[in-house]
């Protein structure tokens, strides 16, 4: 295969094929496989494709991922496909700021719990020591003192400045896919966010997930899964749609 890219920003770009096993020097990770593409300039990704199933790519450029530049590859098998689907819908979830993202990574340099408002207070630490004693408050905070680390930091950049988007578009738009009642729907999951772990759930549906990673696994059924932080994640289930 052969993938040409140009690059039409004012800043050096890359685009790195996330998950896609191919020659070190078509990675497209800027100072390690290769230079990266220059403004104004193109590069000739070239590799062979061995792989099938659901992957994305990003740039590996700056700050570019967190500003949108990215995309879904969908590599469809040689082989007849073990799941079947009436419908198939890629569904990319992300998290989008319209702070510059230099800005925000300056802000978290400077203080780290900058987006965080669930810090521990001195109004928590009295309520804790009624709870457990001092001893047991104090052996505590020790442990998280000792490690640097705050219990309370699950994300470092919040909804404060965060929007969540599927497929690029806000929870008040509300992204839309459509089926036919009783059919089966394949849904494509790729967590490209910068900084946010999604928990994924279809009230009143149960969902089968039957890839992970690109990878086709022994179908498990549940009624929520969770996507890790960016770099990571492809999830692929199958919901069977309400029989009404
Ligand atoms: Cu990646």
């Amino acid at each position: 295969m052969t993938l040409r890219v140009r690059n039409n920003l004012a800043h050096d770009s890359s685009i790195h094929w996330h998950g896609i096993i191919l020659p070190t020097g078509m990675d497209g990770v800027p100072g390690l496989s290769f230079a990266g593409i220059k403004p104004g300039e193109s590069f000739e990704y070239h590799f062979d494709v061995n792989q099938s199933g659901t992957y994305w790519y990003h740039s590996h450029s700056g700050f570019q991922e967190q500003t949108g530049m990215y995309g879904v590859i969908v590599i469809a098998p040689r082989e007849p496909d073990p799941v079947s689907y009436d419908r198939d819908y890629v569904i990319l979830l992300s998290d989008w700021s319209d702070e510059e993202p230099s800005n925000v990574y300056a802000k978290l340099k400077k203080m780290g719990d900058y987006y965080n408002f669930r810090e521990r207070t001195a109004g928590d630490l009295w309520d804790e020591i009624k709870a457990k004693g001092v001893a047991q408050t104090w052996k505590d905070r020790s442990m998280w003192n000792e490690m640097r680390m705050s219990d309370r930091d699950i994300s470092d950049v919040t909804a404060y400045t965060y929007t969540y988007l599927i497929n690029g578009v806000t929870p008040e738009d509300g992204w839309v896919g459509l089926f036919k009642r009783n059919e089966k729907v394949r849904l494509r999951f790729i967590n490209s966010a910068a900084m946010r772990i999604f928990d994924v759930r279809i009230p009143g549906l149960r969902m089968t997930v039957v890839a992970s990673d690109g990878q086709n696994i022994d179908p498990v059924t549940v009624d929520e899964f969770r996507t890790a932080r960016a770099f990571n994640l492809a999830v692929d289930t199958v919901s069977l749609a309400v029989p009404a």
